[in-house]
């Protein structure tokens, strides 16, 4: 976490879009110094980011490298409420473990958890999450809507409509929505989401939403079991990709949708998330942990729940599984 001031160095950068700032205007943003404003840009020096120092003119930042940072997923960050707080981590066990911790302790909403490896990522149930160093996005946010805990799921699907928006603003392809937590390009897996809670009976205290995206990775990057069902945004864009900038995005639509979803309900999103999703209205088989489930998928609930619509005319609902296509 940084102090207020470095937050502000990266807002007036950030407002700047890559012109000169001079030392005099910062000093004045910052309510500091010349002399602590050069201290403060020989500290974004140090941590990567190609400053220019031009005489007459100020400072302006060139480039930066591709880490996230909080410097780097702050410059460029319009968001209110989403990342006020963010926690960045070189290596963790699970964002979504130091994001609880952080949610107890009373966290701020709006909270981010970003790592540039995890050791132990989750996936639903005990699965992993392969999460490798450098190359994807592992971030955990922390929401406190004031909502009965039902509402929780989705927040999964509000998640993913922002993640498929923010693919399709970078990269030209072709993402797709796997209900309920998965987001695929050309079949195979790119993203996955992890929404937890704590909660009493009636009331959420903090919603976790965990998102993983394949950002860098080429095919070899992968281990054997993930290769046939996993992809990267760079394997199937054939570009690398600014991860902090991806992140940016994500945050700006989610604040959007959280907004929406917190003023109209989950109707306006229903019918967004309907335009991503691949399963509805196609023949699919639904594995819960009680026992498999075919049919027709005929839509989502007001609630997110899946309706499955079997060959008796009986219709299912599905509070959580795993969706195979038939056609
Ligand atoms: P899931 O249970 O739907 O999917 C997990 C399954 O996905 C695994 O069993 C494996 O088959 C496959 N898988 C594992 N790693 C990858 C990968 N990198 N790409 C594609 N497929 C993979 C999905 O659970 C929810 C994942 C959330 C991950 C985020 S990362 C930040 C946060 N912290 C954390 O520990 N988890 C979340």
């Amino acid at each position: 976490m940084q102090t207020p001031t470095r937050k502000r160095l990266l807002e007036a950068f950030t407002a700047a879009s890559g012109e000169f700032l001079s030392g005099q205007a910062l000093a004045d943003i910052l309510g500091c110094s010349r002399t602590a404003v050069w201290k403060h840009i020989e500290e974004l020096r140090k941590e990567g980011f190609e400053l220019e120092a031009v005489r007459k003119k100020g400072y302006r930042i060139v480039s930066t490298m591709d880490r996230v940072t909080e410097n780097e997923i702050r410059l460029g960050l319009n968001t209110n409420l989403l990342g006020n707080m963010i926690y960045y981590l070189e290596s963790t066990d699970s964002t979504q473990k130091v994001a609880h911790q952080l949610s107890q302790e009373g966290c701020p909403e709006g909270t981010l958890v970003i790592a540039e490896e995890q050791t132990n990522g989750r996936g639903r149930l005990t699965r992993q999450w392969h999460s490798p160093k450098y190359t994807g996005v592992w971030m955990s946010l922390v929401l406190r809507p004031k909502l009965p805990p039902q509402k929780a799921p989705q927040f999964t699907l509000i998640a993913a409509i922002a993640v498929v928006q923010a693919i399709e603003e970078l990269i030209s392809v072709i993402p797709e929505i796997k209900w309920p937590n998965d987001i695929l390009i050309n079949g195979k897996k790119v993203t996955g989401i992890l929404t937890e809670l704590q909660a009493d009976s009636d009331k959420i205290h903090s919603i976790i939403i965990g998102i993983g995206i394949n950002v860098n990775q080429a095919e070899t990057d992968f281990p054997d079991e993930l290769r046939s069902i996993a992809t990267s945004l760079a394997i199937e864009s054939g570009n690398k990709l600014s991860r902090s900038t991806l992140i940016q995005h994500i945050l700006a639509n989610l604040e959007k949708y959280y907004e929406i979803y917190m003023e109209r309900g989950f109707a306006p999103l229903k019918i967004l998330w309907e335009s991503y999703a691949i399963s509805i209205g196609k023949e699919i088989i639904a594995r819960t942990v009680t026992g498999s489930i075919s049919g027709r998928a005929i839509g989502i609930s007001d609630e997110g729940v899946l309706k499955i619509q079997d060959s008796n005319g009986v219709i299912h609902d599905i509070y959580s599984a795993d969706i195979e296509v038939k056609s």
